[in-house]
């Protein structure tokens, strides 16, 4: 066992080339950049296209964005999927990842009832990728959910599992002779916990303890019938790949002490090994830690069952392996330590948080992005891989989301370096045998940053959103990314200048400004009251 470790480990090493001291990422890694259809597509309700959780949630809810904006138009990608394959070409990439949205292919999400305008927006952008030597990876689910199936009661129904199939299985039949590279589900924590257990994210329900684990359930579940359909009567033919994208911030260990590390532990078993043990574990089933702790504060709360549900014998073994490769987004670190009584006073109990048992924060010393969740430290990426590795016996990884936000702006060094930092964190873990195979930037460009609204960029590319064309303009990130992709190496003074300046808003002296007109209002406005 030590000696295939060996090899393998030497192996890997190997291929990353050294070229005059320069690590080089090896000839079959790939690069990519992802976006996600709510997020980039607009045309909410065009050519026959259903109502999702996302138009509902804007259209009646619209408070609960920052900004009060919506996905109506947001990058148009709709109408203008021919200039973002263009700035596919420019960047040099690989791979596309976007995700279908269910509502466009079904209006109700119900297979009885599918639409033709929709089927043929995705066929031209995939020729369009075929055409420019891009392949496509595309994500099935990525949070739009089709309202009506919302009405059914969302994933916490068990209904879901069969609707869920009968997608995949159009979408298969359609377009799988041509794409090859599917993604069930995008981050099942943001749809279960986000969007249950929290208001944060749609249908933003703020129930916790309990829904979050029967979403959990059903959608495992329903992966699993995604790729069993797949592999059982497409994958023979059209003979791609197909697999789940889970997303986790690195849980570093507040210090050395064991409870710490253990804390630290646990809790990315709640985050990651929830949605990653049923699939890649060698024993599958939810992490026992996960099992004993819902189950016996369930007890204790007088539940008559676990809040967390079973799978049967037969469910277990169907989701083992039920994935060909593993993909990671991440974007931050969590400083994590044990819960104690006076920090359960703060919990609501039963909850998600308190099953977790565990705490986190953020070193306010890591530099900041233009999201107060993320800020950046590299070494967790690194961290991240490594544990990967070695709890599930080193598969095939992807890491399908990575990048950094601003609030504006195109010459933006800041994404430079977080890039930079970032893929030499991905190098040092493949130096040490992590197998990591590809990485996709998030995101292609600006867009629709769900409950952030558009106050929040990401892009390589910088969206106009005041100019009804949607113009896209490059960033200098997006010239750095290219220069990566081109060269498969990082260089570090390189920051070239963006397609056109546009300057960013956040300098440090423009916040104390904004706070301090803030601040002046207020106090000018009480002196007119009284
Ligand atoms: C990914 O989610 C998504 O896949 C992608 O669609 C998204 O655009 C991108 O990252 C950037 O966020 O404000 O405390 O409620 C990553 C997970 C989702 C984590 C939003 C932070 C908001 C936390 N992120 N979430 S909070």
């Amino acid at each position: 066992m030590l000696g295939v470790r060996l090899i393998i480990l030497l192996c890997n090493c190997l291929v990353i080339v050294r070229v005059h001291g320069q690590r080089k990422f090896p000839p079959g890694f790939k690069f990519g950049v992802g976006t996600s259809a709510y997020q980039i597509e607009g045309a909410w309700n065009d050519d026959g296209k259903g109502e999702s959780i996302w138009d509902h949630l804007t259209h009646n809810y619209p408070e609960k964005i920052a900004d009060r904006t919506n996905g109506d138009v947001a990058c148009d990608s709709y109408h203008n999927w021919k200039r973002d394959v263009e700035m596919l070409r420019e960047l040099g990439v690989n791979m596309y990842r976007f995700s279908f949205s269910w509502s466009r292919i079904m209006p109700t999400g119900i297979s009885n009832e599918i639409n033709p305008a929709g089927i043929d927006y995705y066929n031209k952008l995939i020729d369009e990728l075929i055409k420019n030597n891009i392949e496509s990876m595309v994500t099935l689910y990525h949070w739009d959910l089709p309202q009506r199936l919302q009405e059914l009661g969302g994933w916490t129904s068990r209904e879901l599992i069969h609707y869920f199939k009968e997608y995949a299985r159009v979408a298969f039949e359609t377009f799988g002779d041509r794409v090859k590279w599917w993604t069930t589900f995008n981050e099942p924590l943001q749809t279960c916990m986000f969007s249950y257990e929290f208001d944060s994210m749609s249908p933003g329900y703020d129930f916790a303890g309990i829904p979050c684990y029967l979403c959990t359930h059903h959608l495992l579940l329903s992966h699993a019938e995604a790729v069993h359909l797949y592999r059982t009567e497409f994958q023979p033919t059209q003979k791609g790949i197909i697999g789940i994208t889970a997303d986790t911030s690195w849980n570093e260990p507040r210090s050395d002490s064991a409870e710490d590390r253990a804390a630290a532990e646990r809790s990315l078993q709640f985050y990651l090994g929830w949605y990653m043990h049923p699939i890649f574990s060698k024993s599958g089933n939810y992490p026992q830690v996960m099992i004993d702790r819902v189950g016996n504060l369930s007890q204790q709360q007088g539940f008559i069952n676990s809040r967390m549900p079973r799978f049967t014998g037969e469910e277990i073994e169907r989701l083992k392996g039920s994935s060909d490769f593993f993909g990671i987004n991440s974007y931050t670190t969590s400083i994590v330590y044990p819960n104690d009584a006076e920090n359960s006073a703060h919990y609501r109990i039963p909850s998600f948080d308190h099953d977790r048992n565990a705490m986190g924060y953020q070193d306010p010393a890591w530099p900041d992005s233009g999201s107060d969740w993320l800020k950046v430290y590299p070494k967790g990426m690194y961290s991240l891989l490594s544990w990967i590795r070695s709890e599930y016996d080193n598969p095939p990884v992807y890491v399908t989301e990575n990048g950094v936000s601003d609030r504006g702006g195109t010459k933006d060094v800041a994404r430079i370096d977080y890039y930079n930092q970032y893929l030499n964190a991905v190098l040092d873990a493949m130096e040490e045998g992590c197998d990591v195979r590809g990485y996709v930037a998030w995101s292609l460009m600006d867009n629709f940053e769900w409950r952030a609204g558009l106050t929040e960029r990401f892009g390589l590319y910088y969206v106009d959103y005041e100019d009804p064309a949607r113009t896209r303009i490059a960033k200098s990130s997006a010239k750095a990314y290219a220069n990566i992709v081109k060269t498969r190496v990082i260089d570090p003074n390189y920051y070239p200048e963006p397609d056109v300046y546009i300057p960013g808003p956040n300098s440090g002296i423009s916040k104390t400004i904004t706070k301090f007109i803030l601040i002046a209002g207020f106090i000018i406005q009480v002196m007119l009251f009284y």
